[in-house]
């Protein structure tokens, strides 16, 4: 199980490598799929296989591609919390209901997060570096909670589609 696990973390670096900045002015929001491996880790296994997964795809990220610490912990941050919301929800609640419950709540999350970190990372206070975007301070907030229900609702569907194609393997 932990060897398939990290297996799933390692593929979901070369997913990482698809990073598509859904909006073209806050670039620093890239889209990746590769959180699709580490949901089908949950779903298949548990939440604790699910995070060995997510700290092998994020650490390995970080030394092949990026450098960039406070990028990769976030996108750890907001993987995590969606794992485990998710993990956290009652099972007999429709599927995609929860996905979009999850993704709200990492929306919430990643609003906080970021009014934390991009001061730190660019060096200006938000509502600075929204008018440096050309946005105004609730238009910032708006595409945080967009791109991470974006991110999540999409990486939730995939992941649930490949967990469906391969759990026969594991059962
Ligand atoms: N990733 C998310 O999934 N949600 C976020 O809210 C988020 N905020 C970020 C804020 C900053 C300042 C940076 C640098 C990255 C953020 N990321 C976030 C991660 C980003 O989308 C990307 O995955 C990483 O930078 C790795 O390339």
């Amino acid at each position: 199980m932990l060897s398939t696990a990290g297996i799933l973390g390692a593929l979901s670096v070369l997913l990482m490598f698809i990073e598509i900045p859904i909006f073209p002015f806050a670039s620093f929001l890239k889209y990746d799929p590769s959180a699709l491996l580490i949901i089908a880790s949950l779903l298949l296994f548990d939440w604790r296989t699910a995070v060995f997964s997510l700290l092998t795809k994020d650490i390995v990220f970080y030394f092949v591609k990026s450098g960039d610490i406070i990028g990769v912990s976030m996108d750890f941050v907001a993987i995590l919390t969606f794992i485990s919301v998710l993990a956290f929800l009652k099972l007999n609640m429709n599927k995609y209901i929860k996905y979009i419950i999850s993704s709200i709540m990492v929306g919430i999350a990643m609003v906080l997060m970021n009014m934390v970190i991009i001061p730190i990372y660019f060096k200006m206070s938000f509502s600075d570096a929204a008018k440096y975007f050309g946005l105004s301070t609730w238009t910032l907030i708006i595409t945080i909670i967009a791109f991470n229900m974006i991110k999540f609702i999409a990486n939730g569907i995939l992941g649930d589609l490949l967990y469906n194609r391969i759990k026969n393997f594991f059962s």
